[in-house]
């Protein structure tokens, strides 16, 4: 039987190196479902719809692929779609304190889901949602990190 995975995040907005993560997954598992979930820590630029609609555009061309948002905790979610494994990616080795500590937390939550991590392909590994933002914000070129969606819609918001 085919293993189904969750690939949770802010996704504000989607980059390629999210994109790349969510591919190579979806190679593995048979069903990838990606969440847009709330991190209390981050103030989003983009709606929630609007994440959702950018992931669903950005992620066509995948088959096996479903794209979700969730108001809660991440392995209530996982659980309630019977999910086998959360993916994660790691940039450097500053991702993964914060990594371990929620990766543990899950672990205790629910001890059944697994989380995997996917190493960054060393052409993103400086890349977050967060650096595009501000690149975007002052006119610089970013068409080789996100989209073409993705630019349009930060170009948008920034005009
Ligand atoms: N290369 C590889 N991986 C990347 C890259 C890149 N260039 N950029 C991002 N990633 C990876 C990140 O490492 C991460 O694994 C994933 O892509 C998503 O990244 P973000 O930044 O969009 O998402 P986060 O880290 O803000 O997501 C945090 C959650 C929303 C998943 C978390 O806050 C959560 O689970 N919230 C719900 C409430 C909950 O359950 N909390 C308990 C957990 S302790």
């Amino acid at each position: 039987m085919g293993k189904i995975a969750v690939c949770p995040g802010s996704f504000d907005p989607i980059t390629n190196g999210h994109l790349d993560i969510i591919q190579r997954g979806a190679k593995v598992f048979e069903e990838v479902y990606i969440v847009v979930l709330n991190n209390s820590s981050k103030s989003p630029l983009f709606t929630v719809d609007e994440r959702l609609n950018l992931i669903s555009q950005a992620t066509a061309h995948i088959p096996n692929v479903k794209v979700r948002s969730f108001q809660g905790l991440l392995v209530d979610y996982a659980q309630s779609i019977n999910a086998d494994a959360i993916i994660r990616g790691l940039r450097a080795v500053s991702d993964f304190e914060y990594e371990m500590q929620i990766t543990s937390m899950n672990r205790l939550l629910n001890e059944h889901i697994e989380t995997f991590f996917i190493m960054t392909n060393n052409q993103y590994s400086f890349l977050s949602s967060s650096i595009v933002k501000e690149v975007a914000k002052y006119g610089g070129d970013i068409s080789e990190l996100v989209p073409a969606v993705v630019k349009d819609s930060l170009l948008e918001k920034y005009t």
